[in-house]
């Protein structure tokens, strides 16, 4: 299985993020990881949608993986621009109707995911299995980068698998929060094959990204 690692922007250079980025293309990563946060689904918040319309303007390197952390997604989807070539993921807790934010991304050409804290079972996602291109374990509650993981997190990625796994297409298994060098290789046993690589791996290396995504790559590919 291929293994993709998509880079938290957050955990990123913030003063010099066009040169950051750069920077992870060139080592390897394969998609900028945009967490947008309203404030009140996360007590927190990141980036706007005019900074994210900024880094489409500058022809950035990489694509897109948005994890959007806010309640009622889809009002977000024109400020941002969405369209082919984004993935974007929202969370189930945060509308009535999952199924019709899956279809306004299918419509835009976007790849939808559906995401779930870590106090949300797996068996909600199972509805949407057909119609999403994959989900997002979160393995840490959601709002900041540096937490830790939460127990009973690698059991939910195998479930989480095994879930996908009955579909009629494949499915990405993305896994984000505490994907540090030590789970990460638990993580990709468990089935994920997407990894948002934040503060507990790739940028603990304090700009080493060549050796940090080649260490990384080694830890999820045996
Ligand atoms: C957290 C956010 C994440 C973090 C990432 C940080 O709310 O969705 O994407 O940026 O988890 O990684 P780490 O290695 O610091 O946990
Ligand atoms: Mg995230």
């Amino acid at each position: 299985m291929n293994k993709i690692i998509s880079a938290s922007l957050m955990c990123a250079d913030l003063m010099n993020l066009q040169q950051d980025v750069t920077a992870l293309q060139q080592a390897g990563a394969q998609y900028i990881h945009f967490d947008f946060m309203d404030g009140q689904f996360v007590p927190n918040m990141t980036f706007g949608t005019a900074f994210l319309r900024a880094y489409r303007k500058i022809g950035a390197p990489l694509p897109l993986d948005i994890h959007i952390m806010a309640h009622c997604p889809q009002s977000y989807f024109d400020a941002m621009e969405i369209g082919k070539g984004d993935v974007v993921s929202f969370h189930y807790e945060t509308t009535p109707q999952p199924l019709a934010v899956i279809e306004l991304l299918k419509k835009r050409g976007a790849t939808a995911l559906l995401a779930i804290n870590p106090d949300t079972p797996v068996a909600v996602l199972e509805p949407f299995v057909e119609q999403i291109d994959g989900v997002v374990i979160m393995t840490v509650f959601p709002g900041d980068s540096g937490k830790p993981l939460v127990e009973g997190s690698f059991e939910k990625i195998a479930q989480a698998r095994q879930l996908l796994n009955r579909a009629t297409t494949p499915k990405i298994l993305e896994v984000d929060g505490c994907v540090s060098w030590v789970n990460a290789p638990i993580m990709s046993q468990m089935g994920a094959d997407w990894f948002v690589v934040g503060t507990s791996s790739v940028f603990e290396t304090k700009g080493n990204y060549p050796a940090a995504i080649a260490r990384f790559l080694r830890c999820v590919e045996q």
